[in-house]
């Protein structure tokens, strides 16, 4: 009777140890699932963020703000850039961001945007090297050069 009942203990003991192990392993799973969850939100979820792991920049440069060097804004009676260095076939937009007509005007009168209305704006295509002298025919103050090379 008695050897029969420690029987029954060590298996009862037997079965609990492997209900525990079992538990425990259910456990250890589902923490390693949170752990791959986290890593999968704190990496995964931030790709587009400077640097991968491997150090090399995803997105080298955030879109740039100012304006491309071949346009030339018009902005409180004044062109800018006023003096710009450009490559031949360059088109240049010319934006007159002021609430008055500005015109880009060649010196030489070698070309012209003519009036450009406010928030307006026009383009020239510089196909020939030089270095051009220019104005504007409202306001002859307003003065630019433009190098073409
Ligand atoms: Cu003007």
């Amino acid at each position: 009777m008695i050897p029969m009942l420690l029987s029954i203990v060590s298996n009862y003991s037997m079965l609990n140890h492997i209900l525990l192990r079992t538990i425990m392993t259910k456990i250890i799973n589902a923490g390693i699932l949170v752990a791959m969850v986290i890593a999968i939100i704190a990496f995964g979820g931030c790709k587009d963020s400077s640097t991968n792991s491997t150090g090399y920049q995803n997105n080298p440069t955030p879109p740039s703000k100012t304006p491309p060097p071949n346009t030339i804004t018009i902005s409180g009676f004044a062109f800018s850039p006023s003096s710009i260095t450009i490559v031949k076939g360059t088109i240049i937009t010319f934006k007159n961001n002021d609430s008055v007509i500005h015109t880009a005007t060649s010196n030489d009168g070698s070309w012209n945007t003519g009036d450009i209305g406010s928030g307006g704006s026009k383009t020239v295509t510089f196909s020939n090297a030089g270095v051009f002298g220019y104005y504007c025919a409202r306001h002859t103050s307003m003065k630019g050069t433009i190098t073409v090379q």
